[in-house]
């Protein structure tokens, strides 16, 4: 019943496989993305999933970006240190989710949907870029209620860690562990997780960012944001938007920018600045940067957990994701 990081995410079941430049032009999608299917019903490229399973290098792992967050941290922290929430249907897929996260020493604290199949995400891996498509299924259907049938592990919980992608699903969840935690006065830590949250989900995003206490996210969700919330402004200094953020937003947050092979920029709530280093990885030993982002994440949360300094944390973060895309798919090695 006491785990100190407590996860919210969408908990999917990734379909990945390489493709060619081609196949992505094919339904318009870009290298680096992550999308979501709204109507599973009518949209085209639903059949992305009946052509990955015919294709022979196809591999079916668990991912979900906060699930793999949650994985991470426990690969630093080792078993039953980790929790996770989220919503599943009654099949297969969610076995599968439900045994990657025992074995990598996750609690996972499901809401079971008895009607709808668990959420899939096509990884279309392309050189080191990769493009996301998500079926979220049964990880749309998670409710706040479940929160409250679980609150001994909310109320045991020394730290939190929210998927931004949860702000398609349940904004009212978000709040109400951001409340908790804001009450007492635990670290809540909110991922951007993709450009469309801050472009689509402004004002889902603006209700939960005044309860962070860490907002991580990549550069092109930073400059995303910037778009989106100060559009005409055009500011593009990754310093400059964490500043607004804090400025506009929380005065009380800590943002973190990771730069791809640049320099992770740490904007303290202070407004004071620096610049971190990543730990290189020779190009030829990168497997795939699927989950390069929710590694990081990991490792920066376990951090938190471990009660170390904010640039020890990003560090951490660092060293995590350079482990993960040594991986196939958004995982990490069995210890
Ligand atoms: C709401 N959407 C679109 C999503 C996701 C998602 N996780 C939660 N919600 N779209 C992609 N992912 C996950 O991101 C990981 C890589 O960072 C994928 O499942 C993949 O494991």
């Amino acid at each position: 019943m006491s785990y100190p990081l407590v996860c919210l995410g969408n908990p999917l079941l990734d379909v990945q496989a390489n493709v060619e430049p081609e196949y992505l032009a094919k339904y318009n999608l870009k290298s680096n993305d992550a999308i979501l299917i709204e109507d599973a019903k009518t949209d085209p490229r639903m059949k992305i999933f009946d052509e990955l399973v015919e294709k022979k290098d196809t591999i079916f792992v668990a991912g979900g970006a906060a699930q793999n967050t949650a994985r991470g941290a426990a690969f630093e922290l080792g078993p039953n240190k980790v929790a996770y929430f989220g919503c599943v249907g009654e099949d297969k897929f969610s076995q599968q989710l439900l045994q990657e996260n025992e074995r990598a020493g996750v609690k996972s604290l499901y809401l079971v949907n008895k009607e709808i199949g668990t959420g899939k995400c096509a990884a279309l891996i392309n050189g080191h870029d990769r493009s996301l498509v998500t079926d979220l299924g049964a990880a749309n259907h998670f409710k706040p209620e479940h929160l409250d049938k679980n609150w001994e592990y909310v109320e045991n919980a020394k730290a939190f860690y929210i998927g931004g992608f949860h702000l398609t699903v349940s904004p009212e969840a978000i709040v109400k562990l951001g409340k908790h935690a804001q009450e007492n006065k635990k670290p809540f830590v909110i991922n951007f997780s993709a450009p469309f949250i801050p472009q689509f989900f402004k004002d889902a995003l603006i209700q939960v960012l005044p309860y962070a206490t860490h907002i991580i996210a990549n550069e092109t969700e930073a400059a995303a944001f910037s778009e989106s919330f100060y559009n005409g402004e055009n500011i593009t200094d990754l310093k400059e938007i964490a500043k607004k953020i804090i400025n506009d937003y929380n005065k009380n947050a800590t943002v973190i920018f990771t730069h791809g092979l640049e320099p992770t920029v740490l904007v303290n709530s202070d407004l004071s600045t620096k610049e971190i280093d990543v730990h290189p990885l020779e190009t030829s030993k990168i497997v795939d940067t699927n989950g390069a982002g929710d590694a990081f994440a990991g490792g920066f949360v376990a951090g938190i957990i471990l009660g170390e300094d904010v640039e020890k944390c990003i560090d951490r973060g660092q060293a995590l994701a350079k482990i993960s895309i040594q991986q196939v798919g958004p995982s990490f090695p069995v210890k």
